[in-house]
């Protein structure tokens, strides 16, 4: 399997990351792609490639207008304001405020946010753009005929809805992806997004519609970041009932239920008979990631990618979160050479 790689990930480099009521050093670091990367060479899982330039155009065709061009001058507004440190929003737009634009730059990183945790710095656009061309290229591939790619994405994308960033997610990489597809003539996707975290700005883009599936494993939202999306009873709305299906598990949750789990959600897919599969692929279900609360092993990584394989379907993976740096490198790429294995 061919993985694309862009180094402009590094562009993007957080000091810290508030959380857990304090400044911390960053989780979602650069490091994260260098290991997956390094394991990729190790384990000789295939060539690896530099990106393609799709230039905005399928950026557009999820995001709104407003947000990229935020995301695009966000950092020189925020620096031209007299500040040097990563920028963070503050107060959001909650029950009976006005969800109107600010002009400050402060208000804006407050209206296109979900929360304070995802600092944007000097170079988090360009990041941004590499990864989604990391993705595109990963899947012109499948469009092209392999059987499979892997766009070692940084930063992720899943948190990230038409308007908003969060999560560590600027451009929604795999929704991206999945409306390229079916621009380039499928007829039907499925996103499979297997990060610990539910993928709420990928269900919220596809909501509505009957073209893209949505089909997500992960923590429950009565206990879990993001919390106010993926409950199991958002099944999709209007012409998209139905092509929305949730799988939150509490914490704790080991392989013979995830797994279980991940098999009633492939019967879903395979129902569903898409031309392609864009799998969000986080290993952040890992028994020793540091934010998280399943306990996958390092084996049960191999198990997936065998289960997603047998769909039977062009698959195209895309790296969303996973935080134990470590073993980072090893689970990606667990899961990538388990799908070769049964493919
Ligand atoms: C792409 C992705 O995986 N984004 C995840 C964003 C999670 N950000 C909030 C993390 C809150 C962590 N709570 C820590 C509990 C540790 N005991
Ligand atoms: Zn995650």
């Amino acid at each position: 399997m061919k993985t694309v790689y862009s180094e402009d990930h590094r562009l993007h480099a957080a000091r810290m990351e508030l959380i857990e009521g304090t400044l911390k050093p960053a989780v979602e670091k650069p490091e994260r792609a260098e290991i997956v990367l390094a394991r990729i060479r190790e384990t000789g899982l295939g060539p690896v490639e530099p990106p393609r330039e799709f230039g905005t155009e399928p950026l557009g065709r999820v995001h709104d207008a407003r947000y990229l061009a935020f995301l695009e001058r966000a950092w020189e507004m925020w620096t031209a304001s007299g500040r040097d440190y990563e920028a963070l929003p503050l107060v959001w737009a909650i029950r009976g405020l006005r969800a109107v634009e600010p002009e400050a730059i402060d208000g804006k990183l407050s209206y296109f946010s979900m929360d304070a945790g995802t600092p944007i710095t000097a170079g988090t656009w360009a990041a941004a753009r590499a990864s989604a061309n990391v993705a595109l290229t990963a899947t012109a591939m499948v469009r092209d005929g392999a059987r499979a790619a892997f766009g070692l994405c940084r930063p992720p994308g899943h948190h990230a809805a038409a308007d908003y960033y969060g999560g560590y997610c600027f451009l929604n990489n795999a929704a991206i992806a999945a409306q390229w597809l079916r621009d380039q003539g499928a007829a039907r996707v499925s996103v499979l997004d297997v990060d610990y975290h539910h993928g709420n700005g990928t269900q919220a883009i596809f909501y509505e519609r009957a073209d893209v599936q949505f089909v997500s494993l992960h923590g429950d939202p009565r206990t879990e970041y993001p919390f106010f999306l993926g409950y199991a009873d958002e099944t999709g709305a209007g012409a998209g009932e139905g092509y929305t299906i949730n799988y939150p598990m509490p914490f704790g949750t080991t392989y013979d239920v995830w797994g279980a789990a991940l098999d009633d959600a492939c019967g879903k897919v395979a129902g569903y008979a898409p031309d392609a599969v864009v799998v969000s692929l986080g290993v952040d279900t890992f028994e020793r990631d540091p934010i998280s609360h399943f306990k996958l092993t390092t084996p049960d990584f191999l198990q997936i990618g065998r289960r997603i394989a047998r769909l039977g379907r062009p698959t195209v993976f895309l790296m969303e979160g996973g935080y134990a740096v470590e073993e980072i490198g090893i689970n990606t790429v667990n899961v990538l050479t388990g799908f070769e294995e049964e493919a």
